[in-house]
């Protein structure tokens, strides 16, 4: 057996959505904070990412996330994100998996009934609460970076489409929330390939027509998630088909998506702070959030949003570069 490459890592999955959680094999990138580790990442270490989460080690909606030491004090880890459309600033499902990792391998120490995970991640800080029963996480609360809706009653040309309203929210990663009836289809997973590409069309026009960009932070923008909604949302309790780049739904009802759901909602006076709220995904899988405060973030008003999910273990790898690979960097289809 030979390797030019060696990668350790837990696999879970979140509520259905696989996180590669890499213990060993990445050395502490360059960057003081993590949003410049994220920053070098993007620049030098795409074909890290993709040998992680392309075919044939990964899959078309695979995610991970590599493990760093932390730059800031208060945290415990740092951690860059992985998926199959680039490096996220943040990710929920994926941080519910890194914390039931960490705890579940005795990365850190754990306390019953609760132990706390502070998670340097390159869109800020994230506090993550999980009960402990006799060694194993039962459940993970996260407690979000500042989440805001940047614009309500937005709407894009889209080909195919006409006019399409949303409203583009931020919680970690921007989304464009769009009434799945608006565009004339049924939630419904035998229609999934017209809702994927419609969502795609809707990336594409918010991209070209309407960019969102982070008031605070210039490394933040664009769109690569649109969160359809279910006829019958509301809310209190909202269904989704989360469509992201370049091709994929999410499988969880989606950590960051939740949190800009709850932020749009409330910035719609339809979530008042410290009441619940259930988002439920594709599969019919659960995160139940509530907001805990309002903030300001670059002048426009936010929230403080957390959620809570699960996640389990699914296996342990070390994932080897054959020198004589003809794909060092896998491949998509
Ligand atoms: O859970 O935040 C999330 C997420 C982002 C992309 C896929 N899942």
């Amino acid at each position: 057996m030979r390797s030019v490459r060696t990668l350790s890592a837990v696999d879970s999955h979140t509520e259905g959505m696989p996180t590669r959680v890499v213990t060993g094999g990445v050395p502490p990138l360059p960057g003081a904070t993590m949003a410049e580790r994220r920053g070098h990442a993007v620049r030098h270490l795409d074909g890290l990412r993709r040998f992680l989460v392309d075919e044939p080690r990964g899959h078309p909606a695979m995610s991970g996330a590599l493990l760093q030491p932390p730059t800031r004090p208060d945290a415990d880890w740092g951690v860059v994100y992985v998926e199959v459309s680039g490096f996220l600033p943040m990710c929920g499902h994926g941080t519910i998996g890194v914390a039931t990792v960490l705890v579940e391998t005795g990365m850190v120490e754990v306390t019953e009934p609760e132990t706390r995970v502070r998670l340097d991640t390159p869109a800020g800080l994230v506090e993550a609460r999980v009960t402990v029963r006799d060694g194993a996480a039962e459940k993970v609360t996260l407690r979000n970076v500042d989440a805001f809706a940047l614009e309500l009653d937005a709407s894009v040309t889209v080909p195919g489409l006409g006019e399409v309203r949303y409203d583009m929210a931020y919680g970690g990663n921007f989304y464009a929330l769009v009434e799945l009836d608006r565009i004339g289809l049924p939630f419904d997973r035998a229609r999934k390939d017209e809702i994927l590409a419609a969502g795609l069309s809707v990336m594409r026009a918010v991209n070209e027509q309407n960019p969102p960009a982070h008031p605070v932070d210039p490394a933040i923008g664009g769109c690569k998630h649109v969160q359809f909604l279910a006829p019958g949302s509301t809310g209190r309790h909202s269904r989704n088909a989360m469509a992201i780049h370049p091709g994929w739904f999410d499988r969880s009802p989606c950590g960051t998506g939740t949190s800009a759901r709850m932020a749009q909602l409330h910035a719609r006076g339809e979530l008042p702070l410290r009441t619940e709220f259930v988002n439920e995904s594709f599969i019919g899988t659960r995160f139940v959030g509530q907001l805990l405060e309002t903030v300001e973030v670059g002048g426009v008003p936010g929230v403080v949003p957390e959620f809570s999910g699960r996640a389990w273990i699914t296996g342990t790898a070390n994932y080897l570069l054959d020198p004589r690979d003809p794909f060092p960097h896998g491949f998509v289809l």
